[in-house]
């Protein structure tokens, strides 16, 4: 069996490469929900309408686990989706929160994300929930989402759009930044260096493949193959503009895509 993972779009495939990186010999599918990107702007109530849809289309392709790689749709349909279905679901707020929390040492704690993501205050409230001491300060880098998928990640634009939106967090004192977006790590480098050495950057991507590891571990759901998965894509929309900016993402060649 497959992991399932769905994002609103192509942003998705920086968890999909960081859940490749730790395991490799993991058939995955990924939906890219392309024809009604995006999700920052619907209601919460449109966004959990389109996650079920898109997790009932996975589940009947026979997945283990269901990753909602959108940080939108973790914070507005999380809950209904493991109501609803049978099989683990991980969001990737849960996990970006938990390693922040464990990071920080000045107890001030800086989150980016889409505006969707921010007025939420998902990852704020998960945060406090694990410990209500930290401060969070939190700020929507819209502009971020373009200039990724243009490949706009280091030049002056992107400098000065980093610098425009993370001065003011940066002077807040923040030691931990969260990468609430899937489309940050592609800026990871021009973020780090507006932000300084001296803040550790959080990528939940990352952490998301993590737990998604120990999950199948905790309950002996993993592959026992020596040999490489297999990755299959599906899109709501034509596949042109996703298969041009996926092999950005993925830094490789995405192969089929439907
Ligand atoms: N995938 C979205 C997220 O992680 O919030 C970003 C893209 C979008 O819907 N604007």
């Amino acid at each position: 069996k497959a992991i399932g993972i769905f994002d609103s779009g192509v942003g998705g495939l920086t968890v999909l490469k960081e859940i490749v990186k730790a395991l490799p010999q993991e058939d995955t599918i990924y939906f890219g929900d392309t024809a009604r990107v995006p999700y920052g702007t619907k209601s919460p109530e449109t966004v959990t309408r389109y996650s079920l849809e898109i997790a009932s289309f996975l589940v009947k392709r026979d997945i283990k686990l269901l990753v909602v790689a959108c940080n939108t749709a973790s914070a507005c349909s999380l809950d209904a989706l493991q109501e609803t279905l049978s099989i683990p679901v991980v969001g990737v707020i849960e996990p970006g929160a938990r390693r922040a929390v464990s990071v920080t040492r000045s107890g001030r704690v800086g989150v980016i994300g889409t505006e969707g993501t921010i007025r939420s205050s998902a990852y704020a409230k998960a945060i406090k929930r694990m410990n209500p001491e930290v401060e969070v300060v939190t700020k929507a880098c819209p502009l971020f989402v373009p200039l990724a998928e243009e490949g706009w990640t280091d030049n002056e634009v992107a400098r000065l759009t980093a610098e425009t939106y993370l001065g003011g967090v940066r002077d807040h004192g923040v030691d931990t930044l969260v990468l609430g977006c899937t489309h940050y790590p592609i800026l990871k480098r021009v973020i780090g260096e507006t932000v300084g050495d001296a803040v550790k950057l959080v990528d939940s991507a990352e952490e998301t493949a993590r737990t998604v590891a120990e999950i199948l571990r905790g309950r002996d759901l993993l592959r026992p193959s020596a040999e490489l998965g297999n990755h299959h894509y599906f899109v709501s929309d034509v596949p042109a503009g996703f298969i041009r900016v996926g092999n950005r993402f993925l830094g490789g060649s995405l192969g089929d895509v439907y």
